[in-house]
């Protein structure tokens, strides 16, 4: 496979093979090659969202199945989601630079016990992108960390995000605590993550579920006039 790498000149690929071959470089973990191939889409005037979605996204959901499978293990998916990163970085300029008006203000971190952040970090390029200012508290977070930010930066929404079955119950401790301390009804709280559904949003007491990052800026744009009607309306 490394042979056959060296020997590959990736401009020489169609659209179509490059995104597949940048699926198969994901999953091998090869950050340059991830770099190369997001800088060559780029110039091939792909919408920075395209790139994201077609070729890293779905590359990181093919990764997904044989992790969950037992062909990939934690090393080898560490590596994948390495390359993912190297790939957003080059995106999150391009999609922070729509120049959008400040709509709103985000608090987002993913709960205790979960380290997985890629999606959230998404999330928060798309909602900066949105014009939405976000502070991202990070992964492994346990309550405490997001009632001190809540009252500390004072934002719209509270997003949280989960990716295990595990810890996705952690985001009822935090809305019970907030509802305990009769913050409950001064934030929009989102939740979003893989093994989430609405159903599950609505349970632990949620505003919305979110499917995905564009989803997210949706919701959350809706979300936010309505209070803005609601309040003028008062
Ligand atoms: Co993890 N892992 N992992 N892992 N890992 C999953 C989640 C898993 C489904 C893999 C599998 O078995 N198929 C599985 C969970 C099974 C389950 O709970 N039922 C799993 C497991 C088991 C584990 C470990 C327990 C493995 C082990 O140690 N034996 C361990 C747990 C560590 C921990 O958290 N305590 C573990 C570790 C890891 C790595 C560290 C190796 C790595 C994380 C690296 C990182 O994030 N920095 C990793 C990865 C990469 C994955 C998979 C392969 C990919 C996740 C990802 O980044 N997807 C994942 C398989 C999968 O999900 N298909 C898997 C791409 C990303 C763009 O999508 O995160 O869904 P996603 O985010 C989307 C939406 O969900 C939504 O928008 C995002 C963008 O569109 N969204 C939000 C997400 N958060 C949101 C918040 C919002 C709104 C929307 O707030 C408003």
């Amino acid at each position: 496979m490394a042979e056959e790498q060296d020997d590959l000149d990736l401009r020489e690929l169609s659209d179509e093979d490059l995104v597949l071959q940048m699926h198969d470089d994901l999953y091998d973990g090869l950050t340059e090659e991830i770099e190369e191939g997001v800088n060559i889409l780029l110039e091939r005037d792909w919408a920075p969202y395209k790139v994201l979605t077609e070729a890293l996204v779905e590359g990181m959901r093919i990764v997904g199945i044989d992790f969950r499978d037992g062909i990939l293990f934690v090393p080898e998916v560490l590596l994948s989601a390495k390359a993912m990163k190297a790939g957003m970085a080059i995106l999150k300029p391009l999609l922070a630079a729509t120049g959008a008006p400040q709509v709103g203000k985000m608090v987002i971190g993913t709960v205790k016990g979960d380290i997985h952040d890629i999606g959230k970090n998404l999330v928060c390029m798309m909602m900066e992108g949105a014009g939405f200012e976000v502070v991202d508290l990070g992964i492994n977070n346990p309550v405490e960390d997001y009632i001190a930010a809540l009252e500390e930066h004072k934002p719209d929404i509270l997003g949280m995000s989960a990716l295990l079955t595990t810890t996705m119950p952690y985001m009822k401790v935090v809305i019970d605590t907030l509802s305990e301390k009769g913050m409950r009804d001064d934030y929009i709280v989102l939740v979003g993550g893989a093994p989430l559904n609405e159903e599950f949003a609505d349970a632990v007491g949620a505003d919305a579920y979110c499917r995905d990052a564009a989803v997210t800026v949706e919701v959350a744009q809706d979300l936010i006039n309505r209070r803005h009607n609601q309040r003028a309306a008062q």
